[in-house]
């Protein structure tokens, strides 16, 4: 029987990827979509699905809306992947991001609640809520300790969601990702900043890539994988929580040299903290700098993650290695700049 699955979030990053999965297994995909003067579907366009989706009007501020939808799509499982996910944004606007991140899976968990069928149900957890990290690496144990307003709502819809787990039966689950990285990215975090900018770079559109800290250590791996994991996830006839992640840790800095490499550039470093800056040693131009202005006021020093649950009891393990995603976000940003494609 075909299985029918409502993706929220379904523009973004992750939810292009796990539609074109969900497609290719024979699901009916319904997507939420926020209405706006523009369209927003070109992350699925860019994977050549945007007409296999059905598109559901909902806003997770409001929850009749969500109560609409769940009505109409009656979807055997929910992945809420919808989210204000800028960290730094979160610090400007914490309390619209308690709204959405906080609040919108409480109105999503009571509308599953109410429906009362047994559907199955994805919460988009993060490794922000280890924030200052207790333990390296990170796993389902390790205690929490956000960092940021978006940490702390994303750390209570986890834990509403183990609560609507453990009161009332539900088959809720709660991914615990690290960092996830694609051509599909948004444009504003570190990740596909330095490859789009360094391609721009490359093709004489931009002077300098400003960054902020370039100290902070992350568990880059490739959101393809990822959205694989979410969907093992609710496979399995227990619900339950899982990490996933690679396991390996690298600096800002770092990701920067890898994404310099494909592109041509070849980076050196001189001076400390906002005076430290990148310098290409084939043309001797100084290609990146510090900015203080890309600063947080609280910081996430370092993320490393254990996904060694996820690969015993899902048999998850990502198959796509670091370079590879690094080269692969250089080469399609460099395709778009040569193109003059507007960045996604
Ligand atoms: P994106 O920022 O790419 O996508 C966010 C999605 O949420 C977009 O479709 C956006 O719609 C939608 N959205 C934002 N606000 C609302 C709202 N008020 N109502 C309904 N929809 C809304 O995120 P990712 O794909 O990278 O991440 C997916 C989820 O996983 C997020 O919840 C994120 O917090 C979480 N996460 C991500 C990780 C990562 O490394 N990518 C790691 C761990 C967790 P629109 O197009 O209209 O803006
Ligand atoms: P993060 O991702 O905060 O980990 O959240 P982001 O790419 O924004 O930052 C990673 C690290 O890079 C440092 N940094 C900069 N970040 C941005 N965005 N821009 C800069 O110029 C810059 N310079 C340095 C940051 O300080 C930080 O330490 C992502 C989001 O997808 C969340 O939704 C998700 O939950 C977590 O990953 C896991």
């Amino acid at each position: 029987m075909t299985k029918t699955a409502l993706v929220t979030g379904i523009t973004g990053q992750d939810g292009a990827y796990l539609a074109r999965l969900l497609l290719a297994k024979g699901y009916k995909v319904a997507g939420t979509f926020r209405r706006s003067s523009s369209s927003n579907d070109g992350r699925l366009r860019e994977l050549g699905i945007e007409d296999q989706v059905e598109r559901v009007d909902l806003d997770l501020y409001e929850l009749t809306n969500i109560l609409r939808a769940i009505d109409k799509v009656k979807p055997d499982e929910i992945y809420n992947l919808a989210a204000q996910s800028f960290v730094g944004l979160s610090f400007e606007q914490p309390i619209y991001t308690a709204e959405i991140d906080a609040l919108g899976p409480a109105r999503l968990l009571e509308a599953v609640r109410k429906a009362g069928n047994g559907m199955r149900f994805y919460q988009a957890s993060t490794s922000e809520m280890f924030g200052k990290v207790q333990a390296v690496p990170q796993d389902e144990r390790t205690p929490f300790y956000p960092r940021s307003p978006y940490g702390v709502a994303k750390l209570y819809a986890h834990w509403l969601t183990v609560n609507y787990r453990e009161s009332y039966g539900m088959h809720a689950s709660s991914g615990i990702l690290f960092n996830h990285e694609s051509p599909l990215r948004g444009i504003d975090f570190v990740t596909r900043k330095i490859t789009y900018s360094l391609a721009l770079l490359k093709h004489g559109k931009l002077d300098v890539l400003r960054l902020g800290n370039l100290d902070a250590r992350r568990d880059w791996g490739y959101a393809d994988d990822y959205v694989r994991g979410m969907w093992q996830m609710l496979q399995r006839d227990e619900p339950d929580d899982f990490v996933l992640a690679t396991g390996e840790t690298r600096t800002v800095r770092e990701f920067v040299e890898r994404a310099a490499e494909p592109l041509g550039f070849d980076i050196e470093w001189s001076g400390v903290g906002e005076a430290e800056c990148g310098r290409d040693r084939h043309s001797g131009r100084t290609i990146v700098a510090v900015d203080p202005v890309f600063y947080r006021p609280a910081e996430v020093e370092l993320l490393v993650g254990s996904a060694a649950k996820a690969r015993d009891v899902l048999g998850w393990t990502p198959r796509t290695s670091f370079a590879e995603m690094v080269a692969m976000m250089a080469e399609a940003d460099e395709r778009r700049v040569v193109e003059n494609r507007a960045p996604i």
